[in-house]
């Protein structure tokens, strides 16, 4: 492991490489303890200066320049520097052995039950051979696998398979050729014991090309919701933006350990079992959702990501909030081609409900960064909500300025400009500017600013005049005096709840009922003529804009905008504004009590059937606890709780029948089928048990007691499993759980849920255990193991994110236990190590008494001696 200090890198610092590798070729004698890897590159000088290889943790046998050892060579951390002055090009050779059955960070070539897989991205090429490790070095690929045939029959690589034999002792062999040249972090291999589902495809050119999904044996049965996302995905980028795949063939391969959701390596993707494996009896409507969005945003890589890629890694948020954006673009179509255009402001709803609650509390804590941050030490660790998420919304918001024919004609000239080219943010932005015509210099301060944003609302009315003059102001956290341009979409609603078609200052006559506004300086104002005072505004509609939008509206505008508001991303705004408000108050008060109004808009929205099923549960969902403390002066989770469980209990009492009625009205018959409408219905009816089931009803705990038990497909066991055991009815949540475990404990993904449900329960009653005590508990379990990433995000990242009242606690005990596994991930992968240690990164937004005891374990793990470069980096951020 690296336990240096790792030195901080600039994003003014770059320089291209003095030397370029055109051709490599690798060839790979594989061995879960020894694999020896012959690396030959065929290397051209571009500029003065000696050739670099960059290399991390290897054991190197041999290295020539030419066929002979290097005559002026340096080595130091990590980097390799041969003069080769007179030189203009050599022949590099490297042969390295590494251990993957050692290799516990999953980073470079590792094992995953028996298989060998790699995981190259952002610097794991150089653990497996001695290289130009940097995306701006693009490189032509052949690779030889060799290795044992009975451990390993399926033996993979990028591009097209164009040899393949049998070799002494059992061994065999196959000869992969990429035909495109690629960055380093894309390449990738697997050898290992898998079978195939295949599906041969025809290109829009008319080229057949063969789509694979590679499982373990036994989950064939899960692997063909992969392959319909994997060709809707090929569809709708051509069809959406003309791009075809390039490949003749492309595969997925699935494995049980992965640090992160899944990798875009050119033809050959390595996923997280978890975003491929999906059957109705093991995977929820979310799970199918997910595994759609996450095929889909790998496959769109192949383009913004493969073809044209990264200069360098500040440049992230180039491939990444890009390639977000399309997967969000592509979701929300998939979803409205079956379910509507309900089920499209559904996924725009969740997608912001993400960026709130993940990316908004980064941007206001210590590890605030601009999508295209300026320097890091560690960058697995700008793999960030605020690159991926807030990159995304940024990339939106081109796309409203422009339109989306402006937006294609964009994509158009970016590709026409930069195919094959490893480029920058600025290149996308000028490439967007000139194909329309329109100035963007302003709009790329969103790349160089950090903190959200807040525009203030004003709303004047002239009843004589009827005019209504809108003042926005804008502020931003950094940079106060320089403006960023910012669409703001705009709508009126009247008494009766009907949109009013707006006409601005200076136009004949009134058109649409949605306007973007464009705001550029920090104050502007608006006038809307023939508004009578009264009419509600409806403003950010769609979140144009990745800011907060503050304007002071009652309760009873709020409730109003709840029952009319016709932009269905803004009347759940209004539900979550209205939730949020009281709930803080009740938070802040000695003896909380839910007001009466509050519930009466909530049962218009629950009672309104005109709503689809899908809607209702978004709206009715209260914010998350991560969001509402953010909203906290002083974060107290305690209250906070407090607040939440007198909330959901009352909502549960108060609207028994109904929900209770719901429930019976929704119940989906026959098969199960992954479609939203569907998957609304469920959603709806696992909300309804979990209010009822706070409440402690009798049929509502019965009804989450049957389900939990005999539902025929997960959705619903899964709902209501969660429904008793996030419930005071202790009793019939342990009964469920034992079940649950009885009949999945030999399944790894549906365990990881088990894990995490526990891991979030609240403390309902004094009589329940202390959630951390059973989740000391659960570590013991057999199905639990630390060197599974994903069973450490379900046990120990659901209860730090998830409950923070329980993480949170008076005693410290939370922050105990979290040092703990900071320092056993420290030292057996850092990567996850790091991402634990985020999770109390905004410690000083807590109680005094909590700021104390976190600072206590800060402080107590920077004293430690090893700790990785990624563990300190986000400790000594967090400690400012
Ligand atoms: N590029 C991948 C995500 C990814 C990033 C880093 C990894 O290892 C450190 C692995 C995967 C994506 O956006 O899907
Ligand atoms: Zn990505």
């Amino acid at each position: 492991m690296r336990t240096e200090h790792a030195p901080t890198i600039h994003r003014a610092d770059y320089r291209p490489l003095a030397w370029t590798v055109d051709t490599v070729e690798l060839y790979f004698s594989l061995d879960a303890e020894a694999s020896i890897v012959r690396n030959t590159m065929q290397c051209t000088r571009q500029g003065d200066g000696p050739l670099v290889l960059l290399h991390e943790g290897l054991m190197r046998e041999d290295l020539t320049v030419n066929g002979a050892p290097p005559k002026a060579m340096r080595d130091e951390d990590g980097r390799i520097e041969i003069d080769l002055d007179g030189e203009d090009a050599v022949e590099v050779v490297v042969v390295t052995r590494v251990n993957p059955s050692a290799n516990t960070e999953l980073s470079g070539l590792y094992q995953s039950a028996g298989g060998l897989f790699t995981q190259c991205e952002a610097e794991g090429f150089r653990r497996i051979t001695c290289f130009p490790d940097r995306p701006d070095v693009m490189t032509r690929f052949t690779v030889t696998l060799e290795a044992d045939r009975r451990d390993y029959p399926v033996l993979l690589s990028n591009g097209n398979l164009v040899e393949q034999g049998e070799l002494e002792a059992g061994r065999h062999y196959a000869k992969w050729e990429d035909p495109f040249p690629k960055p380093s972090y894309l390449f990738a291999l697997v050898a290992a014991d898998l079978v195939v589902l295949d599906r041969k495809v025809t290109t829009v050119s008319g080229r057949e090309v063969l789509l694979q999904v590679y499982v373990e044996a036994g989950n064939l049965d899960r692997a063909d919701h992969a392959m319909d996302s994997l060709v809707n995905a090929l569809r709708w980028d051509e069809e959406t933006f003309g791009l075809e795949l390039d490949l003749d063939r492309y595969m997925i391969v699935a494995v049980g350990d992965f640090n992160m959701g899944a990798m875009e390596n050119k033809g050959l993707n390595i996923f997280n079992a978890k975003y491929v494996l999906a059957k109705p009896e093991t995977a929820t409507d979310v799970d199918y959702e997910h595994i759609e969005s996450v095929v889909a945003h790998e496959y769109f890589h192949n383009w913004t990501g493969n073809r044209v890629t990264c200069r360098d890694w500040f440049q992230l948020t180039l491939k990444e909030g890009l390639t977000v954006f399309r997967d969000q673009q592509f979701s929300a179509d998939m979803l409205a081609r079956a379910g509507g255009e309900t089920a499209r402001a559904v996924k725009r709803i969740e997608d912001v409900r993400v960026l709130r609650t993940a990316q908004f509390p980064e941007d206001a804590g210590p590890m605030a960064h601009p999508i295209r941050p300026d320097a890091y030490q560690a960058i697995d660790n700008f793999y960030t909500a605020t690159v991926y998420e807030k990159g995304a919304e940024v990339i939106r918001m081109l796309h409203t300025i422009l339109g989306p024919e402006g937006f294609r004609n964009g994509m158009d000239l970016y590709f026409s400009y930069h195919d094959g080219q490893a480029v920058t943010c600025d290149d996308f932005v000028e490439a967007m500017s000139e194909a329309n015509g329109v100035d963007l210099d302003q709009f790329m301060r969103w790349y160089s600013q950090r903190g959200t944003p807040t525009v203030h609302a004003d709303v004047a009315f002239d009843g004589e005049a009827e005019t209504c003059t809108l003042t926005l102001t804008q502020s931003r956290p950094d940079k106060d005096d320089e403006p960023l341009q910012i669409p703001v979409a705009v709508g009126f609603i009247n008494a009766v709840g009907d949109d009013i078609p707006l006409r601005l200052q200076g136009e004949a006559e009134a058109g649409a009922t949605t306007r973007v506004l464009q705001l550029t300086e920090r104050q502007q104002q608006f006038v809307f003529e023939g508004l009578r005072p009264g009419s509600v505004p409806s403003l950010l509609r769609g979140f144009s804009a990745p800011v907060v939008m503050a304007i002071n509206e009652s309760d009873a505008q709020l409730a109003f905008r709840m029952a009319h508001d016709a932009d269905p991303f803004n009347r759940w705004d209004a539900a979550q504004r209205y939730m949020t408000r009281t709930l803080l108050a009740m938070a802040a008060s000695d003896a909380p009590e839910v007001p009466r109004a509050f519930i009466a808009a909530f049962d218009t929205v629950l009672n309104n059937i005109a709503l689809d099923p899908a809607f209702r549960t978004v709206a009715l969902t209260l914010p998350s606890e991560a969001y509402l403390l953010e909203q906290m002066d002083v974060a107290d989770p305690a209250a906070l709780r407090r607040a939440m469980i007198i909330m959901t209990q009352t909502l549960g009492r108060a609207l028994a029948d109904d929900w209770l009625g719901h429930d019976e009205a929704l119940a989906v018959p026959g098969e199960y089928r992954y479609h939203p409408g569907d998957a609304g219905s469920r959603a709806l009816r696992n909300l309804g048990l979990r209010y009822l089931c706070a409440a402690n009803d009798h049929q509502g705990v019965g009804l989450a007691e049957l389900r939990a038990a005999n539902a025929k497909n997960m959705s619903e066991r899964f709902g209501a499993l969660m429904a008793l055991v996030q419930s005071p009815a202790v009793e019939a949540a342990q009964l469920a759980l034992t079940a649950f475990e009885q009949t999945f404990g030999g399944d790894a993904l549906v365990m990881d849920k088990w894990f995490a449900v526990q891991a979030a329960a609240w403390r309902w009653s004094p009589e329940q255990p202390a959630t951390l005590e059973r989740i000391e508990a659960l570590t013991q379990h057999p199905a639990f193991s630390l060197g599974n990433p994903n069973k450490i995000y379900s046990l120990f990242g659901s209860f730090f994110r998830n409950n923070p009242a329980e993480f949170h606690r008076p005693d410290g005990a939370g922050y105990r236990f979290w040092a703990d596994r900071i320092r056993e991930l420290n030292a057996r992968n850092p990567q996850v190590g790091a991402r634990m240690a985020r999770m109390l990164e905004n410690w000083r937004r807590y109680t005094p008494e909590l700021q104390q005891l976190a600072r206590e374990q800060i402080e107590g793990l920077l004293k430690e001696e090893a700790l990785s470069p990624d563990v300190r980096e986000v400790l000594e951020k967090a400690l400012g």
